[in-house]
């Protein structure tokens, strides 16, 4: 029921990690591939292993209601370098358990990644399973680099060098990118644009990465929660949601259909990865709820999306990906109808429940009444 392929690349179930929390070891990525999730993809992948930014760097913020929880964080690409990603050792503990391995990427600099993706179309080569790359472009975290997605000559020089990459090309590998959130119509028409013109190599697309250089304050010790960079980090889960929503819609509205969109953000239920499949993504990533919840949280949201979809009749998550409406004030008020019909809160009694009740106690005055009359 949750099938689906990204890239080409068959998936058991829609739902996979993201790159981040709980992704950089290989007991990590052994727990994911043991799990529900439908791939496994590991943390950001620089040229030489490195401890990324001072303690605390990672903090959960509290939510109240449906909204999950949240997170800040600035880790600076704490991994253990691409050699040890495209190991034999992590490959094999990945691709024994059939799950397909993607490896991400977030190189210093240009070169980095280019000498990257060598390494990885070599492995490849030489008989590696592992069948992506997805290309970070949005790591906010970085002291003095800029987001690259925002920086389109930057993205645009990246990407025409990135896809020119003949042993890439020759080890049949795709290529994925991971874009920043964009807020404003004329960035997502000129990412979609500088994307767009290499349509050709870029398989996918990832959308979003956290927002970037977000500031959590705790009032009571008037200090920022995390330490690195003035306490500026990166806002993940449950605060983003709508904007993740909104970046897989709008680039699915531009993308070149060939061009596969992932959805990250925010997803800690069944109904957050339903949403954003119906806004056109084909898989969807979770990173907050992971951390937070570990890997079982992959058959929490995978048996929540099919219970969803078993309800409204859908076999597939085709039968619905990208077909989000406009609002219409008839399907508004059927929908609320429809949630009515499901049992009341027990807080309540059921209309039928009030009914018997005023049923007995007619007959109890009836009764009452006929013994005055007859007497
Ligand atoms: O490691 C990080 O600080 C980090 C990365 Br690479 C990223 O892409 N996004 C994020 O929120 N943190």
């Amino acid at each position: 029921m949750l099938a689906t392929t990204v890239a080409g690349i068959a998936m058991d179930c829609c739902i996979y990690n993201a790159s981040g929390p709980k992704s950089g070891h290989v007991s990590d990525l052994t727990n994911v591939a043991k799990s529900r999730s439908g791939a496994v993809l590991s943390k950001s992948a620089t040229l030489k292993s490195q401890t990324g930014n001072p303690l605390p760097r990672l903090k959960k913020i509290e939510m109240s209601g449906s909204a999950g929880h949240a997170s800040i964080n600035s880790e600076g690409l704490p991994n253990a370098g691409i050699e040890y990603y495209i190991s034999d050792k992590v490959v094999s503990a990945v691709a024994d358990l059939n799950k397909p391995y993607i490896v991400s990427i977030s190189g210093l600099k240009l070169q980095n990644n280019l000498e990257m993706l060598s390494k990885i179309a070599q492995a490849r080569l030489n008989g590696s399973a592992i069948v992506a790359v997805e290309l970070n472009l949005a790591c906010p975290n970085i002291p003095g680099k800029p987001t690259i997605a925002y920086d389109f000559a930057q993205m645009s020089d990246i990407l025409d060098q990135v896809t020119a990459h003949k042993e890439l090309l020759e080890s049949g590998l795709r290529l994925g990118i991971k874009l920043a959130p964009y807020f404003d119509m004329t960035y997502y028409e000129r990412a979609a644009k500088i994307i767009n013109a290499h349509a050709d190599r870029i398989s996918f697309v990832v959308a979003i990465n956290t927002i970037g250089n977000a500031l959590v304050v705790d009032g009571n010790a008037e200090m920022a929660n995390i330490a690195p960079k003035g306490g500026f980090g990166g806002l993940g889960g449950g605060l983003v949601k709508q904007v993740a929503l909104a970046n897989v819609r709008q680039l699915s509205l531009r993308l070149d259909p060939s061009i596969d969109i992932i959805g990250v953000g925010g997803v800690s239920t069944g109904m957050d990865a339903f949403e954003l499949i119906l806004c056109g993504a084909k898989a969807v990533q979770v990173a907050t709820c992971h951390w937070l919840e570990g890997p079982k949280c992959f058959d929490r949201i995978a048996t929540e999306l099919e219970a969803i979809m078993s309800k409204k009749g859908y076999k597939s998550i085709e039968d619905f990906r990208g077909k989000l409406k406009d609002y219409d004030r008839k399907l508004a008020k059927k929908a609320i109808a429809g949630s009515e019909e499901a049992p009341p809160s027990s807080a309540f009694p059921s209309a039928s429940l009030a009914w018997s009740l005023v049923a007995v106690l007619m007959v109890f005055v009836a009764v009452l009444l006929q013994r005055e009359f007859s007497r």
